[in-house]
């Protein structure tokens, strides 16, 4: 799970896993957010059980982002346990939420060094693009950006969830699936809403990634309403297994 502060990942990754263990699979769960506090599920390993942020901005005088920050970068010496924690288990699905922060993950090194160390297995990053947030052109543009620049660091198949689609209209989820296959539709929504200079940069943000081909069409999901996991996991699934479900 990879996505902006608040985008909801953790709640997902609860609902997802729910979702994963009533079909019978063989699911754990990892937290790598050390900032965590209240998490909607029980992490089966944790990266709270090796880093301690309270105790690092004790230690070193350090306010909560720079904690996080060493926080996220200590991590990395012990993802080889965790690793060996992961292993006893056994899963056949490992869930992983990320920090609240995308750029802990995905940004620094311990991102790309956790997808290296568990790089035997198939994975897929499930980009959570934010309903209520990506209802503006210009917010759902930043996002796909910072999607496609996720994507240059970790090189790793993306499925994209649109997230809490239970707080925006029908129409204005079909709206952002328009900008995302349509780039005309896009790219006349940012013209809608912007100064002409500002449109300009946009268009060409615009043409650059639909360029790239990393744009998808996203998926709606609801974690809090149980909604499009279905869904989700099918793309997941054809990802991880090329059509067919893992199985205990
Ligand atoms: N209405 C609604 N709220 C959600 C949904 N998913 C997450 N949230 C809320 O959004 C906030 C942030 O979610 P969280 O999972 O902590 O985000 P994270 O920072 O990406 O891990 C919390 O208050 C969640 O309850 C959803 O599908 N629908
Ligand atoms: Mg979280």
């Amino acid at each position: 799970m990879v996505g902006l502060a608040g985008s909801g990942k953790s709640l997902l990754a609860a609902t997802y896993l729910d979702w994963l263990r009533s079909t019978e699979q063989n699911a754990i769960s990892l937290n790598l957010d050390p900032g965590a506090t209240n998490l909607p599920y029980g992490p089966d390993v944790d990266v709270r059980n090796y880093v301690n942020i309270y105790q690092l901005m004790d230690e070193y005088g350090l306010g909560p982002n720079g904690a996080l920050i060493v926080a996220s970068d200590l991590a990395a010496d012990h993802f080889e346990e965790m690793k060996a924690e992961i292993d006893e288990s056994r899963p056949d699905i490992l869930v992983v939420d990320t920090p609240g922060q995308i750029e802990l993950f995905a940004f620094r090194e311990s991102g790309s060094l956790i997808c290296k160390l568990l790089s035997e297995e198939r994975q897929a990053i499930i980009y959570l693009l934010d309903a209520p947030f990506c209802k503006r052109p210009f917010n759902f543009l930043s996002n796909i950006f910072l999607a496609a620049a996720v994507h240059s660091r970790l090189a790793k198949p993306q499925v994209y969830a649109l997230t809490k689609s239970d707080l925006i209209s029908d129409e204005e989820i079909d709206q952002i699936i328009s900008w995302s296959v349509e780039p005309e539709a896009l790219q006349s929504a940012l013209q809608r809403e912007a100064s002409s200079m500002l449109s300009l940069i946009g268009q060409e943000i615009a043409e650059t990634i639909v360029q790239s081909g990393l744009i998808f069409e996203p998926i709606p999901v609801s974690a809090k309403m149980n909604q499009g996991i279905l869904e989700l996991n099918a793309a997941v699934t054809r990802i991880l297994s090329g059509g067919e479900e893992a199985r205990p």
